[in-house]
């Protein structure tokens, strides 16, 4: 049984503050640091009772509010295999929050053991790490607390990136089993990624110094590491990478202001010429835009569906050279916000399915495919091999030497990626693989297809929960009648594509429109002149 007393005594000393109400989201629980501490608490009990419903395995704790601004604050949990957290424990998850007393916390945990049978007997056994905000600590010590109150001890990975502290949950299970993923250390990650990409880059002529927005986030130590590692065949410039100075974190900075002003950050104007390209990560580095300045100094970007067409393209072409055409099935992932161009690139070459916002909505459509690529248009994205086609490239026999070339290059292209989930590093390791094998610049990537202009502005609304989508968001079904007028002003326009979506992390609709001309994707938004983004 649960200690009943334990849980109360720590229980009481993390008290939920009353009128707050708290939604484990599509990006677990996240609002303002200073009112999580309670959130955390309970978010240990229940990493526990996970760890222990699965029979002992390992499951991931990340403090962070990734991109959003420093004050904010927030927390996921992260299933064995590195994933997003089962959808129905978010419900659970929300309910354990929001027990107002310590008597109702403790009435709902014994609800939980008892309907999803959970044997207290099994270990517990939880991971967990934070980014650079400086709420973190207290949050990590709520957290212990937690795990504490139900005789769990937990690992404390420290301060790292989101997508290493996957990687670490998805090694530690998958060691000495036939899944093996590497060493669980933020080291065996480093080398992992490096000697893979030194073997992938090996007497190709690889870019020239890049500069690395950091965002003022932890993506600076990962950048720090993985210079040791990579012996200088790649120059990494990080440029925001004061993690120790408050206020400055996504502030003007990083990969969703690249995404959401659709413009170089200031603090990388003295540094970047034109021609050159560099690259944003978000405040948890697990988000990657890239971009450039064209020979007359104006800024181009390069967003995740970029990403994912060069990826996309370089996968394909590796699967034909190694003779595996027709038994390896290549597919894409992306949601509404994927740039109308870049879709009709893909579907030209692909099969591609468009899912709801959220990765863990990506990630498991890729689950379908062979090899599933899979990028919100915002630089979130991973390439997923499955269990079958994993096999299958170990075990097949090339016939010629190019075609053992190709499947060496695509088994290391799988190492060079972090196949839990969107991964920063990861992605501008395989990034800059690609444009060394294709001897692109920023500009010939970019022509790959030209984006149409779009707009995406954020509107302050009443009740966002009023805003029901169907068709992975792209129509609405609810205010009634909505949907018949946005269609009307579409249709007035060439290329013109427009969705409106309710937020899942801010109380506000997004709505965005695209069309062939700039002037047009613009049009109605100017009449309706609600904030920018
Ligand atoms: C979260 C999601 C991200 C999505 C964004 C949309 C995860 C880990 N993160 O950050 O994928 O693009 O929410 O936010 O799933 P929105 O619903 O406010 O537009
Ligand atoms: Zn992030």
């Amino acid at each position: 049984v649960l200690s009943v007393d334990t849980i109360r005594i720590l229980s009481d000393r993390h008290a939920k503050p009353s009128y707050l109400f708290f939604q484990y989201g599509t990006a677990g629980f996240r609002t303002l640091g200073v009112v999580l501490d309670s959130v955390m608490f309970r978010v240990g009990i229940l990493a526990a009772l996970r760890s222990k419903k699965l029979d002992g395995k390992t499951v991931g704790v990340m403090v962070t509010a990734s991109h959003n601004p420093e004050p904010d604050n927030g927390v996921k949990l992260v299933d064995p295999r590195g994933e997003m957290l089962e959808s129905a424990w978010e419900v659970h998850a929300t309910n354990v929050a929001n027990a107002q007393t310590s008597d109702a916390l403790i009435e709902v945990l014994q609800n939980l053991v008892k309907t999803l049978r959970i044997d207290l007997t099994k270990p517990a056994n939880v991971i967990f790490a934070r980014d650079t905000r400086p709420s973190g600590p207290a949050l990590i010590e709520s957290l212990q607390d937690g795990l504490q109150s139900v005789g769990c001890v937990g690992r404390n990975a420290g301060v790292i990136s989101t997508p290493i502290l996957h990687y670490l949950v998805r090694t530690i299970n998958a060691k000495g089993t036939k899944e093996d993923y590497g060493v669980d250390s933020v080291d065996g990650y480093m080398e992992k990624l490096s000697s893979a990409f030194l073997k992938l880059v090996k007497g190709k002529q690889v870019s020239p110094p890049l500069l690395v927005d950091c965002a003022n986030g932890v993506g600076a130590h990962s950048l720090e590491e993985i210079t040791k590692y990579l012996k200088g065949s790649l120059q990494l410039i990080g440029v925001n990478t004061a993690t120790g100075s408050t206020g400055v974190l996504n502030n003007a900075c990083g990969a969703d202001y690249v995404k959401t002003t659709q413009r170089l950050p200031p603090s990388l104007a003295p540094y970047l010429k034109p021609g050159e390209r560099a690259c944003s990560f978000d405040g948890d580095a697990d988000r990657l835009m890239y971009y450039y300045l064209d020979e007359r100094g104006q800024f181009h970007m390069l967003d995740g569906d970029k990403i994912a067409a060069l990826v996309a393209a370089f996968i394909v072409e590796l699967v034909k050279g190694s003779g595996l055409e027709g038994q390896v099935r290549v597919g894409i992932v992306q949601t509404a916000y994927a740039n109308g161009a870049s879709t009709k690139y893909l579907s030209d070459r692909l099969p591609v399915k468009c899912v709801p916002t959220g990765v863990k909505h990506l990630h498991h459509a890729a689950e379908s495919y062979d090899i599933g690529v899979y990028f919100e248009a915002n630089g979130h994205g991973t390439v997923l091999f499955s269990r079958d086609t994993t096999e299958k490239l170990a075990n097949h026999q090339p016939i010629t030497p190019a075609q053992s070339t190709s499947l060496n290059h695509l088994m290391n292209l799988m190492q060079v990626i972090n196949q839990t989930v969107g991964d920063a590093l990861s992605d501008l390791l395989l990034v800059e693989v690609i444009l060394a094998h294709k001897s692109y610049s920023g500009i010939e990537w970019d022509s790959l297809y030209v984006d149409l202009p779009n707009r995406l502005v954020k509107v302050v609304v009443a009740d966002r929960f009023m805003f029901k989508t169907e068709d992975a968001e792209r129509r609405l079904i609810s205010p009634p009648g909505l949907q018949q007028k946005i269609d009307e002003l579409v249709r007035r326009y060439e290329a013109g594509r427009a969705f409106v979506r309710p937020s899942g992390t801010e109380d506000v609709v997004r709505v965005y429109a695209e069309a062939s001309v700039r002037s047009q994707a613009d049009g109605e938004y100017m009449l309706l002149s609600p904030k920018p983004f």
